[in-house]
């Protein structure tokens, strides 16, 4: 449904909003708190402060995985075009840092790009600063969850298919739930519709390990932040002192996990309940799974997705997958 075009610009921006549900944040965080391993979803980090911190993470010396898939996007953004077809209907999956997508129109000229992103106000921000700066290119910015299954607003197929999905954000998901996503993303290409996606590789845990400790503690405040934004919100009465930052890398699981540890004995109220914390406990707060290029075409293939072409760094920190959708060839 289109809902608004923008006159500013040369080209046209068609507005799709699908009016995605709000996150219910009282029932999300008083549930995950009463489970007996207390956790809550990593969506929860965003609100505007963990945006902000989110951010600032992506530029830290220590967080290797946006300055490695830029300089890799870089660096073979023709060949990947060149995969992905030439005037093609490209949707991108949370539209995240523009700097990645601005890259990948320079070298891949679509008809008509997409992104699709569930925060109104920065996808109506960054669509116009794309439209503005890619006069030619036809803008149609999509406000819905893409965890959850969606429609493309147009239903044309003159176009080859294709979708970007950067930043090893599925990486945040479990296993099953990114076989799930895939699926869906196939469904939206169609059959013979290409993926470009960022996937973030298993190295030495010291390594993973700085990412998601940094010297200047920018990330342990982008976990705290989840404390705070339940203070704000919830009447939370949590207090930063009695808990701190945890990032550890669970090799069995191939995941950097990051919890809040409560640092002695104590009750917290939140929303009108009190939860009970021993020392050491912790609030599982974010999975970031890490693959090898087979385990991720692996995932890949149970979803249907065939691989094209992989590209890494010379150190191998990151990789960047053209997958092609062949669901009849699906395991
Ligand atoms: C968004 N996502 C891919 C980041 C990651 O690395 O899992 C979120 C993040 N958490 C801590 N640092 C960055």
């Amino acid at each position: 449904m289109i809902s608004s075009t923008d006159p500013t610009t040369a080209n046209p921006i068609f507005f799709h909003d699908y009016h995605p549900a709000p996150a219910d944040l009282r029932a999300e965080v008083l549930a995950g708190l009463a489970k007996p391993r207390k956790q809550l979803s990593p969506k929860l980090f965003y609100d505007a402060e963990g945006s902000k911190l989110f951010d600032a993470i992506c530029e830290l010396p220590e967080y290797y995985p946006t300055r490695t898939e830029i300089a890799i996007l870089r660096e073979h953004g023709a060949e990947m075009a060149q995969r992905l077809g030439r005037e093609a209907l490209l949707v991108e999956l949370g539209s995240g840092s523009s700097l990645k997508i601005r890259v990948l129109l320079e070298a891949l000229q679509p008809a008509v790009y997409m992104p699709v992103d569930i925060s109104r106000e920065h996808l109506q921000q960054s669509a116009q600063a794309l439209a503005a700066t890619f006069p030619k290119l036809e803008v149609h910015a999509v406000c819905a969850d893409y965890s959850a299954p969606f429609d493309l607003p147009v239903d044309d197929h003159e176009h080859p298919r294709a979708a970007f999905f950067p930043g090893s954000s599925i990486g945040n998901f479990e296993p099953d739930e990114s076989e799930q996503l895939l699926r869906r993303v196939g469904a939206i290409l169609g059959a013979e519709g290409r993926l470009l996606i960022g996937i973030d590789l298993i190295k030495d845990r010291a390594r993973l390990e700085r990412a998601y400790n940094d010297a200047a503690g920018v990330t342990a405040a982008f976990n705290m932040n989840l404390l705070s934004r339940i203070n704000r919100e919830l009447e939370g009465g949590f207090d930063p002192r009695h808990f701190r930052h945890e990032a550890l890398f669970n090799a069995a699981q191939s995941r950097v996990e990051m919890h809040l540890l409560s640092t002695c004995d104590q009750q917290v109220e939140v929303a009108g309940e009190t939860f009970a914390f021993r020392e050491g406990e912790t609030i599982h707060t974010e999975c970031s799974h890490k693959y090898s290029v087979e385990g991720f075409h692996a995932l890949a293939a149970r979803a249907g997705f065939e691989p094209e072409q992989v590209w890494t760094d010379p150190e191998q920190l990151f990789s960047v997958h053209c997958l092609i959708y062949r669901p009849s060839a699906m395991r």
